[in-house]
């Protein structure tokens, strides 16, 4: 029995007498979520907050995946409301077969879990924060309107604070020749969210194109009108292989198709689709019901499982694979995209966010579905599986290298310990702190710089030109290199996952190398190499470019250096009258030691600019972007990034 609103305001108002136990129980069934919104939300921040969306749009897509909807829109209004329209077939208004004196419509609004998850069939979400219901959008809403067409007619009921209903399901008008749909609209309440009710339209439009992705067809419409933002509709014909076209987008492909298989099995459904491209992360991205699985889980055990089988056992039956090659799960998913999608009637989210997929019925349907439909499809795209197991050959032997040269470095190899590189002209100061590293460019400088250094604080390492031309600056390429493996050696504090901040031997390391393109280059390498190989070293301010002078002019018998174009219109103010021209300098050659110790490396006159992390992650981004041959591309990046660095005078 559930109570009549003139009812339910009294017992609100606490009027004793005027209810039964029954009602009490009614009422207060979203009583708990006003009291304890964090357990149906998450929190009542701005996620708790935009959980109110998604449990109402989850409805309406609810009624798209069992196929009664196509279109969706979903507008933030000016007043701060949101709206949700679909055009399913309108919740049922009908009595509820519980509640017979109540619309089915009124009870799904305001009785806990009253949603089509219970005998509606389908993929209702269930469990953690999602599919809680609408009923819970009404509980923590100030206002809600409801519209249902069906049957040709226009129904419509209005609650306030907090789900109380204004008045019965009413009709309001007919509707036009066979539309229905049901539309929701809710203000959230203030007093809940404490950090105010302002949904975030990226945050939403986002999770919309995701819902457009993993429902293939479905069309969603986003408005804002709150601002001038454009209109944006989400509709996907190739569903979850769009969704790789764009997450690849913005990366090099391998190749041009994307494939895909699905499959479905005893109230389960199962669908992938996979694309490689040449990059080196694997962005594997799982979806249980819609939902971001984000922690993984079995549908995404399976997957990677039989991934793993699939590619080993073709490359094997092939003879792509050399004996020694021995290729792992990490290998063969380097630069794999794929969406691993799966709808099953009651998923158990688990783990620290209720992001990972607990069923262990879905694992097998997986791994069953990808062993099966992989091997088919690898065995029809022979020109692909190719490039799939050669690009994972590549990757197995980078790990084998990288591997090898952390055990190198740590067994106290030629590179650590067991004597330093002879290219180095080490410094007598055994104290980091006032030590420092120039790595110079070219033997010529090299020679000039360890003439024209501070022997006890100052250690010089030439190297030669291009140290390593490598297309994708792969670990094991650069450790092939005599210079950088003698660098590592040097700085003596190992690479990678073993680099020790502790051990560096210098508290400096400055970079010095020519102002010209050449120059450019190397920095852009060497710094590329710091940021992948010894990232702290960057981030703790350790890297430094030298800064030797752009020009030289004579002022009398006396040669002149300047740094810069600043330093050189500023001399030019002091002496409008200057005659002598400016020589441009090319490179550290152009100077004898002497001045370029003057110039660039003693402490009291030089200028070092000091290397952050987002300069080197900038040089890491030309290196791996802009490794063609365009020399003036090239340029142009350096010359603009450059500006940026902060100048240090040291
Ligand atoms: C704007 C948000 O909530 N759409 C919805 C339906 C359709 C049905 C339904 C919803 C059935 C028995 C609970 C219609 N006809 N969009 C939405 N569309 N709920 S919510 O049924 C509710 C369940 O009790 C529906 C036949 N069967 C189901």
């Amino acid at each position: 029995m559930v109570l009549q609103p003139d009812l339910e305001r009294t017992a609100r108002s606490g009027d004793p007498g005027l209810y039964d136990e029954s009602a009490i129980q009614i009422l207060e069934g979203l009583e708990p979520v006003r009291m304890r919104p964090g357990m149906f939300i998450g929190s009542t921040g701005p996620s708790g907050l935009h959980h109110l969306v998604w449990e109402v749009v989850d409805n309406a897509v609810d009624e798209a995946m069992q196929g009664y909807c196509q279109n969706i829109t979903v507008s933030l209004l000016e007043d701060g409301g949101c709206r949700v329209s679909d055009d399913g077939r309108g919740i049922p208004v009908g009595p509820h077969p519980q509640y017979p004196d109540k619309s089915t419509a009124e009870i799904v609004l305001t009785v806990l879990h009253a949603g089509g998850k219970f005998g509606g069939g389908g993929y209702k979400v269930s469990g953690g924060l999602h599919g809680v219901g609408v009923s819970v959008v009404n509980a923590l809403s100030r206002r809600l309107v409801l519209q249902v067409c069906r049957d040709g007619k226009q129904y419509e009921m209005e609650f306030r604070d907090g789900g109380v209903p204004v008045a019965p399901l009413k009709q309001v008008g007919t509707t036009a020749k066979g539309s229905t749909g049901t539309t929701v609209t809710f203000w959230p309440d203030p007093g809940i969210f404490e950090e105010g009710t302002e949904f975030r339209p990226q945050t939403i439009e986002e999770r919309l194109q995701v819902m457009a992705f993993l429902n293939r067809g479905l069309a969603i419409q986003f408005t804002d009108e709150r601002s001038e933002r454009e209109e944006r509709l989400f509709r996907y014909s190739g569903g979850i292989a769009d969704f790789v076209r764009h997450l690849n987008s913005a990366k090099e492909a391998l190749f041009k198709k994307v494939g895909e298989f699905s499959a479905s099995e005893a109230s389960q459904e199962v669908e992938v689709a996979f694309q490689w491209n040449t990059g080196y992360h694997d962005g594997i991205h799982s979806f249980a019901n819609g939902i971001a699985t984000t922690e993984g889980g079995m549908h995404e055990e399976g997957f990677k499982k039989a991934l793993t089988v699939a590619v080993k056992g073709y490359a094997r039956q092939r003879n792509l694979l050399k004996e020694k090659d021995e290729l792992q799960g990490e290998d063969i998913r380097e630069g794999l995209t794929a969406i691993v999608s799966v709808r099953l009637e009651n998923p158990q989210f688990e783990g620290q966010t209720k992001t990972k997929l607990g069923n262990l019925s879905i694992r097998s349907l997986v791994e069953r579905t990808t062993n099966e439909k992989l091997v088919e499809w690898l065995e029809e795209n022979p020109t692909e599986a190719r490039q799939i197991v050669q690009k994972a050959m590549t990757a197995a032997r980078a790990r084998a290298a990288a591997r090898q040269a952390r055990d190198l470095t740590r067994r106290k190899s030629v590179l650590e310990g067991a004597g330093m590189p002879d290219k180095l002209a080490d410094c007598s100061s055994r104290n980091a702190r006032e030590s420092e590293l120039f790595i110079v460019e070219g033997d010529s400088a090299g020679g000039s710089a360890i003439r024209a250094r501070n022997p006890e604080t100052q250690a010089i390492l030439p190297i030669r030109g291009k140290i390593l031309n490598v297309e994708r600056a792969r670990i094991d390429r650069m450790l092939k290199s005599i210079e950088i493996q003698a660098l590592i050696g040097a700085i003596g504090a190992g690479l990678g996952d073993d680099f020790d901040i502790a051990k560096v031997r210098y508290g400096k390391i400055i970079i010095l190398a020519d102002a010209d393109v050449d120059g450019s280059h190397i920095r852009t390498l060497l710094l590329t190499f710091l940021f992948r190989q010894m990232k702290e070293l960057v981030e703790m301010g350790y890297v430094f470019v030298a800064q030797p002078p752009l020009y030289s002019t004579l002022v009398g018998k006396e040669k002149v250096y300047l740094k810069d174009d600043l330093a050189k219109a500023s001399f030019l103010s002091e002496r409008p009258n200057h005659s002598h021209p400016f020589n441009r300098l090319k490179g550290l050659g152009e100077m004898d030691f002497d001045e370029l110790g003057a110039t660039t490396m003693d402490r009291a006159k030089r200028t070092l600019l000091q290397i952050s992390v987002e300069q080197a992650a900038l040089a890491d981004e030309a290196t791996s972007v802009l490794m063609g041959e365009d020399v003036d591309l090239r340029k142009q990046f350096i010359q603009n990034n450059a500006k940026d660095v902060r100048f240090l005078d040291i």
